[in-house]
């Protein structure tokens, strides 16, 4: 779904990197191995560059596993967890912003893969809505600058694409690379997905839907059912349930966590 190649939008990342004081990469609570970009991380070091953790949407899991989660990303850089839509921990995060600033004012750029949040974190730090939000992964095209308070000037960016070693249709999904409506084919992703967030939470569908299954077609067909998502005849639209499953994912309504050290990422 990415309008511009993967080495435009890199070089794209770089340059605002390149201009900023600052930067705040931002990460998904559910997810926060998958959704961080060690190789955006290794380039600030490059740089010299100084980086906030910013693990957002923080309201969608346990509050212990997000303390871990921070005692075991500040092993490498500062880190602060939130929730932008909530605006729960946001005051912490200008408060690191203020410590880690090298000088004020300060430019920040908010970087991270696609629907993290990253508008949303603009728009508090601005305290008004100043950048475009959506559900939809890739919904920010192009950079926006702006100045946030007297001491501060953030840039919104859009979100990075995950590199095309990524194949796991999955994985894709949870960085933020596919817009589920326009996949020639969401069935597949979909039950990739169903495993990947079954694996962490076996409950979350029963949660979500109030219907389960160990079979991820026969999941989707009860969550089609559920949903009324039917063809003429009575037969379950398996391709739109597969299209809703995925887009509850995008919306944070599928939650699914697990502790530091479960899975690693090279
Ligand atoms: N549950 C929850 N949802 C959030 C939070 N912050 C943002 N969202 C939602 O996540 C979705 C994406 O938010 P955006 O701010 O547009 O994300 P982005 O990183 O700018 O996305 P792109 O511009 O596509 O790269 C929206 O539906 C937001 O409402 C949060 O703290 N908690
Ligand atoms: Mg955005």
């Amino acid at each position: 779904m990415s309008r511009v190649s993967w080495s435009e939008a890199w070089r794209r990342v770089r340059n605002v990197l390149e201009m900023s004081d600052l930067v705040l990469e931002v990460i998904d609570s559910r997810d926060p191995i998958e959704t961080r970009n060690k190789k955006l991380e290794k380039l600030l070091d490059r740089l010299g560059k100084p980086l906030i953790i910013v693990i957002n949407k923080a309201d969608l899991i346990p509050m212990d596993i997000l303390k871990e989660w921070k005692k075991y990303l500040e092993r490498e850089y500062p880190t602060v967890f939130i929730s932008a839509k909530n605006r729960l921990g946001t005051r912490k995060l200008i408060v690191s912003i203020k410590q880690y600033a090298p000088r004020l004012p300060v430019r920040v750029s908010v970087v991270g893969y696609p629907n993290v949040g990253k508008s949303t974190i603009i728009n508090y730090l601005k305290g008004r809505h100043v950048a475009e939000t959506s559900p939809v992964p890739g919904w920010t095209i192009g950079e926006q600058i702006v100045k946030a308070k007297q001491w501060l000037i953030v840039i919104d960016t859009p979100g990075v694409i995950p590199p095309e070693e990524v194949k796991d249709e999955a994985l894709l999904i949870i960085k933020g690379a596919i817009d589920p409506s326009k996949l020639e084919d969401p069935v597949l992703p979909a039950v990739k997905l169903i495993m990947r967030i079954k694996s962490f939470n076996p409950k979350a569908f029963m949660d979500r839907y109030g219907v389960d299954s160990e079979d991820p077609m026969e999941l989707l067909e009860l969550v089609g059912r559920r949903r009324g998502l039917l063809l003429k005849g009575g037969k379950v639209n398996i391709r739109g349930a597969a299209i809703a499953l995925i887009k509850d994912w995008i919306l944070g309504k599928l939650i699914y966590y697990y502790k530091p050290g479960v899975i690693s990422n090279a």
